[in-house]
């Protein structure tokens, strides 16, 4: 079957192929090797039970979140306080909107990586040379007053559910932001404090069933630019996470949220926190749906090693940046690099901004 070539989206594209078109093939080296994958069958990541954080777990928790951030970079939330009718009409409502006809989806569509809320395809399709194989809808979702216009209105209650997961997301994750303050020994609303007026990013990301996954990937292997990552997955794998040099897989739980620890919190950390590797790889028979809330700091707010982290045996890892220069990197570099933290040692440039205290 010949390949249409005139798709702005892949889900438009991916049901009429029967191969995996050239300019999403992988070279060689750089596929993902699915036969090398870790399958582990549970605690592939740590499950943390957030019941109880403000009670009688609190100092317990703690422990297991600062562990998690600084052997993993990743774990799992059971008891996280977002009501599972907000989980499962999310999840729906990202169903609905990939089914909605082509010319529906593409009054979204945009490829630059600036808008506030776009529909787009593979990462950033003006700087890459290997396609990715993924749509994905991308939404600014703090302060949501800001953004919510701009936001589809169809499925008719896209904008209410949406907006209501959003908020229910941000609660979770101003938690666990307080919490990993206290686990790196710092106030409990330090890292609150750093983050200007703060921002929240939301991908709605949409994997379709692919012919050849061994061939290709949704998303390559990557960190995260941001402070933190909320991950919702649905009940398809997809997610692997890097362990000692081995892909591991995270097998979905219902109604849990993955966390990682993103590139700001491991820069605010001094490296005690790691933003680890990830990738998604797609089924060659199922969808798959999963939605990161990606929580940043506002573009102007100035970030670097914590004070209270950097001293003579530990002095600051990275300099001091405004939150849109390391952004606009990141996106700039289409993932041709897997992180762009060597733009910001403290040994590469002066620092041009205060120390952060
Ligand atoms: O689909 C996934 O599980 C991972 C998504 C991801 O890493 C991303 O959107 O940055």
């Amino acid at each position: 079957m010949s390949t249409p070539i005139n798709k702005l989206l892949l889900t438009d594209l991916a049901s009429s192929v029967n191969h995996v078109p050239s300019n999403y093939i992988r070279p060689v080296s750089d596929r993902p090797n699915l036969v090398d994958v870790v399958h582990v069958a549970e605690g592939s990541i740590p499950l943390i039970d957030l019941q109880g954080l403000h009670g009688p777990n609190h100092s317990d928790i703690i422990t297991q979140i600062g562990l998690a951030c600084q052997q993993d970079g990743f774990f799992q939330v059971k008891n996280h306080g977002v009501p599972e009718t907000n989980i499962s009409d999310m999840l729906r409502i990202a169903r609905e909107f990939f089914r909605l006809p082509e010319s529906e989806r593409l009054k979204n569509y945009s490829d630059d990586p600036s808008k506030t809320t776009r529909l787009s395809t593979s990462f950033n399709v003006r700087t890459e040379k290997v396609a990715n194989w993924r749509d994905f809808l991308r939404l600014h979702c703090h302060p949501l007053q800001d953004f919510v216009h701009e936001w589809p209105i169809n499925p008719p209650s896209f904008r209410k559910v949406v907006a209501e997961y959003c908020t229910s997301t941000r609660r979770l994750a101003l938690r666990l932001l307080e919490a990993m303050s206290e686990s790196l020994g710092l106030e409990s609303n330090y890292i609150d404090k750093q983050l200007g007026k703060h921002g929240q990013h939301m991908a709605i990301n949409y994997y379709p069933p692919c012919p050849e996954p061994e061939l290709t990937y949704g998303l390559p292997g990557h960190t995260d630019v941001n402070l933190i990552t909320i991950l919702l997955q649905d009940d398809v794998p997809g997610l692997q996470v890097l362990r000692n040099g081995k892909w591991i897989s995270v097998n979905p739980i219902s109604n849990t949220f993955i966390v990682n620890v993103g590139d700001q919190m491991q820069v605010l950390s001094n490296d005690r926190y790691k933003s680890v590797l990830h990738r998604a790889v797609v089924n060659r028979d199922k969808e798959r749906i999963s939605i990161p809330t990606f929580y940043c700091p506002s573009p102007d707010a100035v970030i670097g090693p914590a004070a209270g982290l950097v001293d003579e045996d530990h002095p600051a890892v990275y300099r001091n940046f405004a939150y849109q220069e390391f952004y606009e990197k990141f996106w700039n570099r289409g993932l041709a690099t897997e992180s762009c933290f060597d733009m910001f040692m403290a040994s590469s440039t002066q620092s041009t901004v205060d120390p952060v205290s």
